[in-house]
């Protein structure tokens, strides 16, 4: 359970950092299956259906930048996502009727590990209501040199940032925030962030010689449906499954308006759609 402290947090801050929430016989178990999943894929041959390399290396390296939608193709993972204890944690936040929506496994590997640009997790996929928040793992000690998540802490109720420009959306704030209130979620593996969909975040290239891999499970509220934005929508809903409580009968809402996003084209993940924004490939022309 989350302690009085802890929800409390959450709810005034829009995150809540929990070291030692994970064994580390768990974190063993999490990192061996990982290793299993990308075993003997390259940048020039691999599954593209279940995982996403980095981009700079050369085509036999190995460097994995995101396994897809773990908690849907691999026991270990499976188990976490659908375990008392962490769902006890998000009943303590949403109340008893609860959807798993998606995971990754962000590998952030040691030298090479992308950026992520600032954004808020719901400018992608927009709900009745904002109950929507994701769980992060960190599989290895993390802190600022590895690439730990950064956060704007507060801003979750408030509405939604800027995402788009020339009518389209981008994947990252194109709204200036000032980043210099942003805080650092550190810890050792096995450290778990709850933090709300609503919260501004990012974290920095790896650039040293650690690995910084980090799992992370969305849920959210049963009563926060999906608001249709054209063929994102139905993909983003692929693996939603209600894992505690009873199906909603209505749909809760809980702002008048919300952003939708335009997309473009349709991208592999979020890190090559904010590459290509960065690029300036996905204004008006
Ligand atoms: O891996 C990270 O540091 C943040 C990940 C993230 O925001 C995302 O994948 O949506």
């Amino acid at each position: 359970m989350l302690t009085r402290e802890q929800v409390e947090q959450f709810n005034a801050r829009g995150y809540t950092v929990c070291p030692g929430f994970l064994a580390a016989e768990q974190v063993d178990a999490l990192l061996a299956e990982t290793a299993r999943a990308t075993q003997g894929h390259t940048l020039a041959e691999h599954d593209a259906e279940r995982m996403e390399m980095e981009p700079g290396q050369s085509p036999e390296g190995t460097a994995v930048r995101r396994l897809y939608e773990p908690c849907s193709y691999y026991g270990v993972f499976e188990q976490l996502s659908q375990g008392e204890t962490l769902l006890d944690c998000i009943e303590q936040l949403f109340g008893p009727n609860l959807l798993f929506h998606y995971s990754k496994l962000n590998m952030k590997p040691a030298e090479l590990g992308s950026v992520v640009e600032w954004h808020q997790d719901l400018s992608y996929y927009p709900l009745t209501n904002t109950d929507s928040l994701a769980v992060l793992f960190y599989l290895d000690d993390t802190d600022a040199e590895n690439g730990a998540l950064q956060l704007l802490p507060g801003r979750h109720r408030a509405p939604l940032l800027g995402h788009s420009q020339d009518g389209f959306f981008q994947g990252r704030l194109m709204e200036e925030v000032d980043v210099s209130e942003a805080e650092l979620a550190t810890g050792p593996a096995g450290t778990a962030v709850f933090m709300h969909g609503m919260t501004p975040h990012a974290s920095a290239p790896n650039n040293s010689t650690r690995p910084r891999r980090t799992l992370i499970l969305s849920y959210r509220a049963a009563d926060a449906l999906p608001i249709y934005c054209g063929p994102m929508t139905p993909k983003n809903e692929t693996f939603v499954r209600l894992v505690r409580g009873e199906r909603a009968s209505v749909a809760r809402f809980d702002r008048t308006v919300f952003p939708i996003p335009q997309y473009k084209e349709q991208t592999a993940s979020l890190y090559e759609l904010q590459a290509r924004s960065k690029q300036g490939l996905l204004g008006s022309q």
